[in-house]
Order: C-alpha cells, then structure tokens, then sequence
C-alpha cells in the first residue's frame, strides 16, 4: 500500500526505493503468489513528489531517477512470474497513473481517474506511459492523453480498454483481494507464462509467437498443477493447486 496519504501517495525517493525492495522480495518468497497494490487514502499516487528537490532544483538529473526507480520498478511490475493485481482507489496522476497501468488486472474504484500530468508540468510521459498507451488505447487517444494532460475517469479508462474493470468506492478494496486470493491459489506457473507471452506479443511476429507458445507449454505440461487441473477436471472436482 502506497502510504503517504497527506501528499496524495507522492513518490518520494524512499518510497520508490521500499517499493522496488517489495516488489523483488515478492518474485523472490515461493509463498507470495500474487501481488496486490494500492494506495492509502483518497488517491493512489500524484506521481513523482515534486517537492523533491533532487527533481525539481538546478541540474536535477531527471534520466538518472528514471533510470535508477521508476524504470526498474515497471520491469519488474511486468517481469514477476506472479499476478500484480492493482486497486486503483483514487486519483492516478503522472508517475502514478502508469505505474498503476504496469499492473495484470487493473480494478478502479469509480471516483477514480487517470491523469497523464506530465504535460502540464512540461515534461513527457514516463514510466512506461508512451509504450503502454498507444499499445492499448491506439495512437490518437495515447497522443489526446499525453497532449492535454486532461483527467480521464475511471469509466473511460475501462471503455478504452485501459483497465479491466470499475468497482463502486466501498467494495474496490474487496474486491481487489477476492481477486488477488484466487490468483494466489491458481495455477502460478501459468500465471507467469501468460504474462510473458502477452507481453512478448507486443513485439513478436506470429512465427517467434507459436515457438513461444510451443516451448512455454512443453513446460507447463510437465507442472504439478496441469496433472492436477486435468485430473480435477475428469473427477469433476475443484483443483488445488499448488503453484508448481
Ligand atoms: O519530475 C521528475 O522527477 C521525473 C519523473 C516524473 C514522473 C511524474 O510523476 S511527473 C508528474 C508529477 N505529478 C503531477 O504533476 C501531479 C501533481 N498533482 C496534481 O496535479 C494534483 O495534486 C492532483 C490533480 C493529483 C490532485 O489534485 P487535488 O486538488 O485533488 O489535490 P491537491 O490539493 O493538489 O493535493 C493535495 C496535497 O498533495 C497538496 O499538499 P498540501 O498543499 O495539502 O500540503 C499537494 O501539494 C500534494 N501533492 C499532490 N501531488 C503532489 C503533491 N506534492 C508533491 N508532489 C506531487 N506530485
């Protein structure tokens, strides 16, 4: 839980720091099989604390804080072989919004909203914002997004494709961790290879996408939990899987 509510959850460098350390030790622990994020108060997070000021004085080296918080706290957000389940209870701005968008299922409560800020402060999207955008919303919105900076609500991010679903304020939470609580008792190699290989697609052509597939699903055939999930199928039972 990003916890700096008075500030609206605001990147500071020590939170960028705990969040990266959380996130690892989640891929690290065999027993954390799904990740739950979200943020403390009535946003999730304005993004970058532009208080700070190693961002905001003379000579701040903008490229360095990406390159030593931001980015590697998007790659490993994609890269954990677990789901990343965010509950985007709030505003999302800057930083905030795609970091929340690095996420596998992306739930927002409906006062929520998602502001690509960085304009208006005179910079351009980061954090993963200009790959994932055009990716998932087509040029013109990406570009219509990143130009004005304007808020778009949680309903419209869910119309564009931008996140999964809109749950109402008081179940979101809930709902979020139902949901985190399935993943953790699913199928958690194949969690991991469903991640990789959609993200994969965005780069692959068909041909290295089959050979993907085909190798991928070698391996889950020789998973615990395939022999399990096939066996509960013809004894027409629940699974349990174990995550192996
Ligand atoms: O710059 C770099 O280092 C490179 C990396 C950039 C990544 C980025 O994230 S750039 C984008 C940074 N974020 C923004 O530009 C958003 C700034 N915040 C806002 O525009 C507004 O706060 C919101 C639209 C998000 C919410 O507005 P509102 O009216 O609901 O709340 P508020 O009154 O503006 O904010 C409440 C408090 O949080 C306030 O503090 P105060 O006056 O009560 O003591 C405000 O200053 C503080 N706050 C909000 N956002 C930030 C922040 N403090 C520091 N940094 C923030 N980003």
């Amino acid at each position: 839980t990003l916890d700096r509510p008075e500030k609206l959850n605001a990147f500071t460098s020590a939170m960028l720091h705990d969040f990266l350390a959380a996130v690892r030790e989640a891929e690290a622990d065999d027993d954390v099989r799904a990740v739950l994020l979200t943020g403390e108060g009535r946003a999730f997070s304005a993004g970058q604390d532009l208080s700070d000021p190693a961002v905001s004085g003379d000579g701040a080296d903008l490229g360095a804080l990406l390159a030593e918080r931001y980015n590697p706290i998007i790659l490993a957000l994609r890269t954990i072989p677990k789901p990343v389940v965010v509950a985007v209870n709030g505003t999302a701005a800057g930083a905030g919004a795609n970091v929340a968008l690095a996420g596998d299922v992306v739930l927002a409560s409906r006062s929520a909203r998602f502001i690509q800020a960085f304009s208006t402060i005179g910079l351009m999207p980061d954090s993963g914002g200009t790959w994932i955008l055009p990716h998932v919303v087509g040029h013109a919105r990406a570009l219509g997004l990143s130009l004005l900076g304007d808020p778009i609500p949680a309903e419209q991010a869910k119309d564009w494709g931008l996140i999964w679903d809109v749950c109402d304020d008081d179940v979101l939470l809930e709902t979020a961790k139902e949901m985190a609580a399935t993943f953790a008792a699913g199928p958690t190699l194949a969690f991991g290879a469903i991640k990789r290989a959609i993200d994969a697609a965005a780069l692959n052509t068909l041909d290295e996408q089959l050979d993907l597939e085909r190798d991928t699903q070698r391996r889950l055939g020789h998973s615990y939990d395939y022999r399990e999930g096939v066996a509960a199928f013809m004894e027409k039972r629940q699974p349990k899987f174990e995550g192996r």
